[in-house]
C-alpha cells in the first residue's frame, strides 16, 4: 500500500495486525489503535504544528479503516484527536507530548472499566450460576471471573465460535483461571440453553436504540437465552456505544474471506459454490436484559442516554464513519 507520509513499521504492524485478526477483540483494537497513533507521533520529522496534525489526521484514517464493525476503533482514535484538534498546539513537541498523555489516559481508563464491568457485572451472577458465553471477550471473562472468585459459577459453556475459533482462547482463559469450562459446538446452543442460568457476551458496538453487534451468532443465543428465559447480559465499555448510530448511520457489518471457512483447494475444487463470510450480527433491544458497563448496569434502552452524554455537545463534529477506501 502506498501512502502519503512515510509512516513508522509499528504503525503498519498494527494496522495490519487488526486486519488479520492478530489483535483481536474491540477494547485491545481500541488500546492498540491509540498505541499507534502515539508511535506514528514520535516518528514524525517535520517543524510545522500544521503539518503535524495533518499527519495525525491521516494516520488516524488509515487506522479506521483496518476493521469496520467495532466502533471502539474510531471512538478511540477520535478520544485523541478530537483533544489534539481543540488543545491549540503550538509546537510538534507539545502534540506529541499530548497525544502520549491522551493515549495513556485511554488505555488507563479501559483498564479501569474492565475491573468495574467485572466487580458490577458479578453481582448479577448467583451462587451456582452455569454461564454460557461466546467468542472471546475480555469484558464478558472479567464478569465470569470476577464472579468466580466469589464463589458464584459453577460451570462455563464457551461456545466454540466458528470460523475463527475465538471461543478456545475464552475457554483456555476461563480454564487457566481455575474455571470449570466445557466447549460446545456453535449449532447445539438450544440444546444446552435448558442447563444455562445466565449468558455474558461482550460488544463490538452499541447502537442508540440499545441493540448490539458482537461476533456472528451471537443473536442466536440471545433468541435461545428468551425462548428458555434465561438472563442475557452484555457486558462492555461505553467506548463501543456508537454516536454515529445517533446520527441514523447503520453498523457496517464486516464481511472476511471465505478461505476462513474453507480451503484454498476447496474453493478451486468447488468453483460454482459462493460462501459469504459475515463475521457480526446484531442482537436486537428486547432480546437484552441489561448492559453492563463501567458506568452502572443498564437497559439497552438507555444507551441513548450514555451516548448523549458523552457525545452529546460533539455531535456536530462528530461526522461519518464510512471507512476510507485504501488501495492495495
Ligand atoms: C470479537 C468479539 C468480542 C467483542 C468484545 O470479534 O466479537 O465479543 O469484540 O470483546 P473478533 P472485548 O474476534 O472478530 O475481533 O470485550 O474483548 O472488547
Amino acid at each position: 500500500m502506498s501512502h502519503k507520509y512515510e509512516l513508522p513499521k509499528e504503525v503498519i504492524e498494527i494496522y495490519e495486525g487488526i486486519k488479520n485478526m492478530s489483535i483481536r477483540g474491540a477494547g485491545k483494537i481500541a488500546k492498540h489503535a491509540v498505541t499507534a497513533l502515539v508511535k506514528a507521533a514520535e516518528a514524525f520529522k517535520g517543524d510545522e504544528t500544521r503539518d503535524f496534525l495533518k499527519y495525525m489526521e491521516y494516520v488516524g484514517s488509515y487506522l479506521k479503516s483496518a476493521r469496520p464493525t467495532a466502533v471502539s476503533l474510531p471512538n478511540a482514535i477520535m478520544y485523541v484527536l478530537t483533544k489534539l484538534r481543540k488543545a491549540s498546539v503550538t509546537s510538534v513537541d507539545e502534540g506529541k507530548q499530548i497525544v502520549a498523555s491522551l493515549a495513556q489516559d485511554f488505555i488507563k481508563r479501559a483498564d479501569e472499566a474492565l475491573k468495574i464491568i467485572g466487580e458490577l457485572g458479578s453481582r448479577r451472577i448467583e451462587n451456582g450460576d452455569i454461564i454460557m458465553t461466546h467468542c472471546h471477550s475480555t469484558a464478558a471473562t472479567s464478569v465470569i471471573t470476577t464472579a468466580y472468585k466469589k464463589g458464584k459459577v459453577s460451570v462455563v459453556y464457551v461456545k466454540e465460535t466458528r470460523p475463527a475459533f475465538q471461543g478456545l482462547i475464552t475457554a483456555k482463559t476461563l480454564a487457566e483461571e481455575g474455571l470449570e469450562v466445557i466447549i460446545i459446538p456453535d449449532s447445539s446452543v438450544r440444546y444446552f440453553m435448558k442447563k444455562v442460568d445466565k449468558v455474558v457476551v461482550g460488544a463490538d458496538t452499541v447502537a442508540a436504540n440499545g441493540a448490539v453487534v458482537n461476533k456472528i451468532g451471537t443473536s442466536l443465543v440471545a433468541l435461545a437465552a428468551k425462548e428458555a428465559r434465561v438472563r442475557f447480559y452484555v457486558a462492555t465499555e461505553t467506548f463501543k456505544f456508537s454516536p454515529y448510530t445517533l446520527l441514523g448511520e447503520l453498523v457496517p457489518i464486516e464481511v472476511r474471506d471465505p478461505r476462513e471457512i474453507v480451503d484454498e483447494e476447496w474453493l478451486k475444487e468447488n468453483r460454482g459454490v459462493k460462501i459469504f463470510n459475515p463475521v457480526f450480527d446484531v442482537t436486537p433491544p428486547e432480546y437484552i436484559d441489561a448492559i453492563i458497563t463501567e458506568k452502572g448496569v443498564i437497559p439497552p434502552q438507555a444507551a441513548l442516554l450514555l451516548l448523549i452524554e458523552d457525545y452529546g455537545a460533539d455531535l456536530r463534529e462528530i461526522g461519518t464513519n464510512t471507512p476510507t477506501v485504501w488501495e492495495e
